[in-house]
């Protein structure tokens, strides 16, 4: 097995205020664990699948045999997405981009903006995402469930969690006020790494 369970680097209280405990261990715990547990028994009957990384593996989903594709994109991309959150929550870096990246972006106060936008108005359970398209153009995208960008050829950079299992024990209904927390708990130099080191 290629893929194993994302090692969360940093405690459970390291993102209080702005994301309780509590909230941090059941969604890394119970809710990121059971994505990664559903994902592995999806890929029991299929070896070749088991040696592919799970970023390879959504990337070309349309090749994924069909039995399993759905599991494949609701589980691996549960597993993946969660990842990919946790990591641009890393605490200790900037929680501002440099000059440099937020004017590649269209400026920090707009792309703020513009991506609090897009998360507020997301309808039902899903994520926003920072992503560069395969033109290298910056994109600020909505994905359904646990659908990932790179099933769609777009590198991930940045994302938030917009399933109320990511805010409501601390903040209930009031999508905004997480939203709102979230800004101030982004490591912008994991993010601009990303970028620098992209494919
Ligand atoms: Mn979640």
């Amino acid at each position: 097995m290629k893929n194993t369970f994302y090692e969360l680097n940093y405690s459970y209280d390291s993102l209080e205020p702005h994301i309780d405990s509590k909230t941090l261990e059941i969604h890394y715990s119970k809710h990121h664990q059971n994505y990664f547990n559903k994902f592995s028994e999806a890929l029991d009957k299929y070896p070749e699948l088991q040696e592919k990384s799970v970023e390879d593996i959504l990337k070309d989903i349309d090749n994924v045999p069909e039995d399993i594709r759905d599991a494949v994109r609701n589980n691996g991309g549960g597993h993946y997405n969660h990842s990919f959150y946790w990591s641009v929550m890393q605490p200790g870096g900037p929680n501002r981009p440099s000059d440099d990246f937020a004017n590649k972006i269209g400026g920090y106060e707009k792309f703020k903006d513009e991506f609090s936008h897009k998360s507020l108005s997301l309808f039902g359970s899903g994520w926003v995402w920072l992503v560069e398209n395969q033109l290298g153009e910056f994109e600020i995208v909505q994905t359904k469930n646990q659908d990932c960008p790179l099933s769609v050829g777009k590198m991930p950079l940045l994302t938030i969690d917009l399933w109320e299992h990511a805010y409501y024990l601390k903040y209930q209904n009031r999508r905004a006020e997480y939203i709102d927390a979230w800004w101030s708990l982004i490591n912008w130099d994991v993010v601009e790494k990303l970028y620098q080191n992209r494919p």
